[in-house]
């Protein structure tokens, strides 16, 4: 299976993650990769290639233009209004407030661009961004030109990101994007299954009211974990896409067998469809040790979930999402993989 993969994530590195009322390193930081890529090359994925440039034109037709300037400017503006640190959003649009007025200063365009103040935006937060899409989308041209598979080794991860916010740690959803240049390549039925352990808000999002792409998602429960005000299991879809969006929330402690479970019936929803393309949402954050993450398995469980996958025989592009147990996030990625390629 080649794997795609940009150098360009480093870029991304704040120094801030706003957690339990602390600045603390972010969970989200660039030696995650690295423990994936020593991995993939101890078990002989020696197939990696950085991708071309990315394609801007499917980004912007998919999601918000005004976000996407937001971005790439963001950093220049806070600098020039004489701001200290990091960009980490202060005000949010919050019940009773509106939210059809763009704010021009900084401070407010921030607030009205990000759902989750945890992740902060850096100078090369832009650019790492575009590198980790272009990855996807090398991913996605690879496998529409006949692959069978392809693993994007995104950072950072894109979930999270809905067409006009970040949060999470997510700036473009690279997931979204690549199941869109399925459609645009001509897939009529295109399936999002997210086995990161928090719910893909930002996919479900955009794809809500369509019917071409189906997104099915296994997270911890929204009552319980973030991003908390999305993700319970009566969210079917809405309009044409009613019918298209399953959740699978589970509680704190759930293990294997109840998230297998889950996972089959996402698979048999998929299958019954008739999906002619897979998008793999690939966060190995459920692993048992995750440090901020509730759910209980064990690696050689990542092995079974690939091999699960793989069953379906559709053509799969794996996006990478979280997992912050550093040390095993390498092995339980791999894992995947390998259960899918057995
Ligand atoms: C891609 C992805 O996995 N994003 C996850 C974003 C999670 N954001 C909330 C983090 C809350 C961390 N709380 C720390 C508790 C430490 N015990
Ligand atoms: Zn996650």
């Amino acid at each position: 299976m080649r794997v795609f993969y940009s150098e360009d994530h480093r870029l991304h590195f704040p120094q801030a993650e706003l957690s339990g009322g602390q600045f603390v390193t972010p969970f989200e930081r660039p030696s995650r990769l690295e423990y994936i890529l020593n991995r993939l090359r101890k078990r002989q994925f020696l197939d990696v290639v950085a991708p071309e440039a990315v394609d801007m034109a499917p980004i912007t037709a998919l999601l918000d233009p005004g976000y996407l300037t937001f971005l790439e400017t963001a950093w220049d503006e806070w600098k020039a209004a004489g701001m200290g640190g990091e960009i980490i959003a202060a005000n949010v649009p919050a019940r009773g407030m509106h939210m059809d007025r763009i704010p021009e200063n900084i401070d407010g365009k921030v607030g009205y661009y990000c759902h989750a103040s945890e992740t902060a935006i850096t100078q090369g937060t832009w650019k790492a961004a575009l590198s980790s899409v272009a990855s996807a989308q090398a991913a996605q041209r690879h496998v529409a030109a006949g692959a069978n598979a392809a693993f994007a080794l995104c950072r950072p991860p894109g979930h999270h990101a809905t067409a006009d916010q970040y949060g999470g740690f997510c700036f473009i959803n690279n997931a979204a994007v690549t199941a869109q240049m399925f459609r645009d390549s001509g897939a009529e039925r295109v399936a999002v299954l997210d086995i990161d352990f928090h719910h893909g808000n930002g996919t479900q999002d955009i794809f809500y009211e369509r019917a071409d792409v189906l997104f099915a998602s296994l997270h911890g429960a929204p009552q319980q974990t973030y991003p908390y005000f999305i993700g319970y299991a009566d969210e079917k879809g809405r309009g044409e896409g009613e019918g298209y969006n399953f959740n699978y929330p589970m509680l704190s402690g759930t293990g294997y067998s109840q998230w297998s479970a889950a996972l089959d019936d996402a698979i048999a929803k998929i299958s019954a469809w008739g999906a002619e393309v897979l998008v793999v949402s690939l966060g190995v954050d459920a692993y048992k040790d995750d440090p901020i993450s509730f759910f209980q398995l064990e690696s050689d469980d990542f092995t079974d979930a690939g091999r699960r996958i793989g069953r379906m025989k559709l053509p799969t592009v794996f996006c990478m999402e979280g997992g912050y147990a550093v040390e095993m996030v390498g092995v339980n990625t791999v894992n995947v993989l390998e259960g899918f390629a057995d």
